[in-house]
């Protein structure tokens, strides 16, 4: 049984890392997925007690759904998840709106979801929780009775205590994490963030002295990083199909005296996105072999428009685009193709492959699965390279392959892709070949085998009576 804030259909193809992730995981598995339907409700105030959990079978997934009222919706999804955990779980304390009540609503869903889900749960059945926006589902669960086995995923990055701690109600939420089983986290960084917080905010006891086993609020707690990895059987498959193809030798067609790099992301301020306009403005400066020969083709999908700091970013990468266009474009070429859309899941494989480089380079991530899908679509004999943050999750598995670079030194940045463009093609390969073991061995599989084996395994005491 999953359960996350957003149920999609895994027939159907989305922008998001999640959506994308679980879907491949839960058509190998089957099961269920529990979480909000996507639709409002007309109603006033809270969603009403009574609404109803809509059930549709999706292959071999139950698709377990429920609407929610505009209140609950805005104060929970757009309010505490999106506007207080996500800016401060990405080190921007900046933007996080703490003082509104929020929190209130947060709670109010998380309660709603636990009443919901209580009686779809069989007794061996295995709950695994995804995600901030339902931090404290298990503990609500807990308090109607449940006792089975639930694990918590959390798909973005865990901030050192320092600024974990800023949250007013970070100690609920760290107590609300030890209803848990097992709390996996993409990167040994978070863990070790969570780790040291759990020991000096919570005093909580090392079990075995490793960081891997924690005792405090009468409960036991697994820790541990799983850093969550695509399909990549799916994603060859795509790469190799019609419209991936014929996309690729659109590209080629189109750039084939030039250099093309391309960008892939949802529109966030955490990816970056302003700051590689600049690290490419840059590159066109201090490179200007580049000019007429590189063009940067930028997809940025539209993403939680309603959030105030996602317009901000959206005018300002305008105004780049825009500004870097005026500057040095040409009649016959331009420098940024900047487009604020969603592309075809089905498409992207060949834009990945057509482009000699990616830039990934989000000022924080969780993992980035981007910069894993641009190196499964390369041709091995001719591959691209990737420019990875190393502020990405992805960077502790890709550090041998990639270029890693510092996203807000855009002087350095334009350099490490000048390095990029040149790499002779005996380096790109091997490069090539080396992320691809990873990308291979970690793959969403073993990602989800890997947390449903420690799930499983986890202690019986950990079910005990005293979290009540
Ligand atoms: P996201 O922040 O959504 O996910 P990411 O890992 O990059 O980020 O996944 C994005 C997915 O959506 C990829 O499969 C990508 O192909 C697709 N996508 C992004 N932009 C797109 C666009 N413009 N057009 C079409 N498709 C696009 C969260 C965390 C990440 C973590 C994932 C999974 O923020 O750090 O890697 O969950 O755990």
């Amino acid at each position: 049984m999953c359960i996350s804030n957003r149920v999609a259909d895994p027939r159907k193809t989305e922008a998001g890392g999640l959506a994308v992730a679980l879907s491949g995981a839960l058509q190998a598995n089957g099961g269920m997925w529990f979480g909000w339907s996507g639709k409002i409700l007309p109603e006033d105030g809270a969603t009403p007690a009574d609404t109803p959990v809509h059930q549709q079978q999706a292959g071999n997934v139950t698709l377990a759904t429920l609407d929610l009222s505009r209140w609950d919706h805005d104060a929970y999804y757009l309010g505490y998840s999106n506007a207080v955990l996500w800016p401060v779980f990405h080190y921007r304390l900046d933007l996080a709106d703490f003082d509104t009540g929020y929190i209130d609503g947060y709670r109010r869903v998380n309660q709603l979801f636990a009443a919901k889900l209580m009686p779809l749960l069989k007794e061996d059945d295995i709950v695994w929780v995804h995600d901030y926006h339902l931090i404290p589902l298990a503990s609500e669960l807990r308090a109607l009775g449940c006792r089975n086995k639930i694990g918590f995923f959390l798909h973005i990055p865990l901030p050192p205590a320092q600024i974990f701690t800023a949250i007013p109600a970070h100690d609920w939420l760290a107590q609300a994490l030890f209803a848990y089983d097992l709390v996996g986290f993409q990167s040994e960084a978070d863990l070790e963030h969570f780790n040291r917080y759990v020991a000096t905010e919570a005093r909580a006891e090392d079990r075995d002295g490793d960081g891997r086993r924690w005792r405090a609020f009468g409960r036991t707690l697994r820790t541990a990083a799983f850093p969550i990895g695509i399909d990549v059987a799916e994603f060859d498959a795509l790469t190799h199909a019609h419209d991936a193809t014929e996309m690729y030798r659109r590209m080629r067609e189109e750039y084939s005296r030039r250099q093309l790099l391309v960008g892939v992301d949802r529109l966030d301020y955490s990816k970056g996105l302003p700051q590689r306009l600049r690290a490419f403005r840059e590159l066109l400066r201090r490179h200007p072999d580049n000019i007429r020969r590189a063009t940067l083709i930028q997809i940025a999908a539209p993403s939680r428009e309603d959030v105030d700091a996602y317009g901000d970013i959206l005018r300002e990468l305008e105004s780049l685009a825009g500004s870097m266009n005026g500057d040095f474009g040409e009649l016959d070429w331009i420098p940024v193709r900047y487009m604020h859309r969603t592309m075809a899941r089905k498409r992207l494989p060949g834009l990945y492959r057509a482009a000699r480089v990616a830039l990934v380079t989000p000022l924080r991530d969780g993992m980035n699965l981007v910069a894993k899908e641009f190196v499964a679509a390369q041709d091995p004999e001719d591959p691209g390279v990737l420019v990875l943050s190393r502020f990405a999750g992805a960077m502790e598995q890709m550090r041998e392959g990639a270029v890693l670079v510092n996203p807000y030194d855009s002087q350095a940045t334009a350099d490490a892709i000048q390095f990029a463009l040149q790499l002779p093609l005996a380096e790109r390969r091997r490069r090539h070949q080396t992320l691809m073991a990873t990308i291979r061995r970690c793959d969403v599989h073993w990602w989800c085998q890997a947390f449903l084996d420690e799930l499983a395994s986890a202690d019986a005491e950990q079910t005990g009576p005293d979290w009540l």
